[in-house]
């Protein structure tokens, strides 16, 4: 797909960063526009232009789209799961109402493409843990999975009513190691990377056996990007594509680290993240993106750890954690 002028809204976050980041390299860095809102654009997002986009103000998003001449966003900005426990009412204006303006700009502008991710937030207690199909029960009990399924059954409307053609993809816990994530349920499986390299120790906020699906971030990106370029006509699903690349518990991930730092200790003390873990699917059954536009991850639990472990070591010792 040839792109003029990419958007990606929430481009300081955790997965925002790093899809900006290789957009760029791939369109060439003055074709990608960093949004920000709260947080200022970090060091690796100086290489090309950003722009303060508050999404829950259409006329902002507005501005950056004609100023720049976009056609294609990247939606990435939202209020997860903890946080939208902690303020539901964020969570709904920013995830519905910013979902809606987005949607809004891209209809009125005809633009070529929008990015919307889903998650695995949008199952819950009644839907089945494993293996959890593409077509299921969705009743989310959090109001980040409230706004997640809505929004992904707004996207639909808007590709069938209106023709914008927007795809998305119901993201698992995602692993990184550049930007931490923001406030998510899943976040003990990043930030117990970062404390094992930093103090040999960490306390998990779910219990050890807890198992939720799991991806490493080049495998986040490199699914995004190649559903974003997948030809429309082989798309049966738009923005609601189950995927995952692994799936362990806080327990085995904790092992897993061990083979790598032999003296690292892990305890577990659940907090209200608990109940969210356990409300969400242990593995998922992805094989409808396999079967649309191919879907295949590279990385599982042995292969991520290692991957993780030396980048984070290193910028240990190069005293940048
Ligand atoms: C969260 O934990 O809220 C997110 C997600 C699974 O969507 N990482």
């Amino acid at each position: 797909m040839e792109t003029k002028k990419i958007l990606v809204t929430g481009a300081v976050g955790q997965i925002g960063s790093e899809l900006t980041v290789d957009l760029r390299k791939r369109y060439g860095n003055d074709s990608i526009v960093a949004g920000y809102h709260k947080k200022k654009p970090t060091a690796m997002l100086l290489n090309g232009p950003s722009e303060l986009v508050d999404v829950t103000k259409k006329e902002s998003i507005e501005r950056v789209v004609e100023t720049y001449d976009i056609d294609t966003v990247y939606h990435m900005a939202a209020v997860l799961s903890a946080v939208g426990e902690k303020n539901p009412s964020l969570a709904w204006g920013v995830n519905m109402n910013g979902l809606y303006n987005i949607l809004e700009v891209a209809r009125e502008h005809k633009m070529t493409r929008v990015f919307c991710p889903s998650s695995i937030a949008v199952f819950g207690p009644e839907t089945p843990k494993e293996k959890t199909p593409q077509e299921t029960v969705l009743r989310p009990r959090t109001m980040y999975g409230v706004t997640k399924v809505a929004g992904e059954m707004l996207c639909d409307y808007y590709f069938r009513k209106f023709g914008v053609d927007v795809r998305g993809l119901r993201y698992p816990g995602i692993i990184s190691s550049e930007t931490l994530p923001g406030g998510g349920t899943t976040d003990y499986a990043v930030e117990i990377f970062y404390e094992a390299v930093k103090n040999k120790k960490y306390t998990c906020f779910v219990k050890k056996g807890t198992v939720l699906p799991m991806m490493y971030m080049p495998d986040c990106i490199k699914a995004t990007i190649e559903l974003m370029n997948a030809p429309l006509s082989s798309l049966r699903h738009h923005s609601d594509f189950n995927i995952t690349a692994m799936s362990f518990s806080a327990g085995e991930l904790a092992e897993e680290i061990k083979k790598h730092i032999p003296d690292f200790v892990c305890e577990y003390r659940p907090d209200f993240r608990q109940d969210i873990a356990e409300s969400w699917p242990r593995t998922i059954d992805d094989s409808a993106a396999r079967k649309e536009w191919g879907w295949k991850p590279d990385y599982d639990l042995p292969a991520m750890t290692a991957d993780m472990l030396e980048k984070l070591k290193k910028r240990y010792e190069e005293g940048k954690l």
